[in-house]
């Protein structure tokens, strides 16, 4: 077998072993009626605070995953406002696949505690994150001003294959040389179905779009 037909397999073993897990996770998100979310951007764009000002509104009803290389900073910021939250650590992957986040929904032992959401904060990274299926109802991308008005279109693998776009930090336009208008328009010729809420944890703005939207969501999939 040559080496680039050993490569192939080797990766859809890989694939296959995750979707599979992925499967098992979909079980219990919907024995539970909970509504999985997976959040993926670059670092920074403002996916925990987000999440902070989200448990807020959620309280209860939200639990978190938090993926990073290393630290259990998000999950602790969560963790101490209340929040039910299980930090995975890669040490070293650049994405989350489906059976690290089945470990830690054994760890969040989610059977049977009510929760309606689970967010699942992907490792940041606009590429890795968003070739792997972790269970999720909602396929989540975030980008925020800072980052720059022209990265839809240098990252389409994850902005044509998500379900909501989050533009965050909308706070942040007047002094942002960013054009979401544009970004908005470049992300819908790439993904046409996609929806898109502007959202700034910092003003609030959006915030009360989302939480609706997340319900809307959850009544969609389980009545
Ligand atoms: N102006 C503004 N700053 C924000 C907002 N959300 C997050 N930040 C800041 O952006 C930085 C990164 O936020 P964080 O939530 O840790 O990003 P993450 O790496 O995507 O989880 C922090 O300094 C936050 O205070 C927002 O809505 N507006
Ligand atoms: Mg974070």
């Amino acid at each position: 077998m040559s080496t680039e037909n050993r490569r192939i397999d080797i990766r859809a073993g890989v694939m296959a072993r995750n979707d599979a897990s992925a499967s098992r996770i979909r079980a219990v998100l919907e024995r539970n009626r909970i509504l999985g979310i997976n959040i993926i951007s670059s670092p920074g764009a403002g996916k925990t605070t987000l999440l902070e000002s989200l448990g807020g509104r959620l309280g209860p009803e939200l639990a978190v995953i938090e993926g990073d290389v290393r630290t259990r900073r998000d999950a602790d910021r969560l963790i101490s406002l209340g929040i039910r939250a299980w930090q995975i650590e890669t040490g070293g992957a650049c994405h989350l696949d489906a059976p690290s986040v089945e470990a830690a929904i054994e760890g969040l032992e989610l059977d049977g505690m009510g929760n309606r959401f689970l967010v699942v904060e992907n490792v940041g990274n606009l590429i890795c994150p968003s070739s792997y299926y972790l269970g999720e109802h909602l396929k989540t991308g975030m980008l925020s001003l800072p980052e720059g008005d022209d990265k839809i279109l240098k990252y389409p693998a994850l902005f044509s294959s998500i379900d909501l776009l989050l533009m965050s930090k909308i706070d942040l336009g007047a002094c942002m040389d960013f054009d979401v208008e544009r970004a908005e328009a470049e992300c819908r010729s790439i993904n046409p179905g996609v929806r898109i809420i502007r959202v700034s944890a910092r003003s609030g703005e959006g915030m009360g779009e989302l939480e609706s939207f997340f319900r809307a969501k959850h009544a969609e999939v389980y009545g």
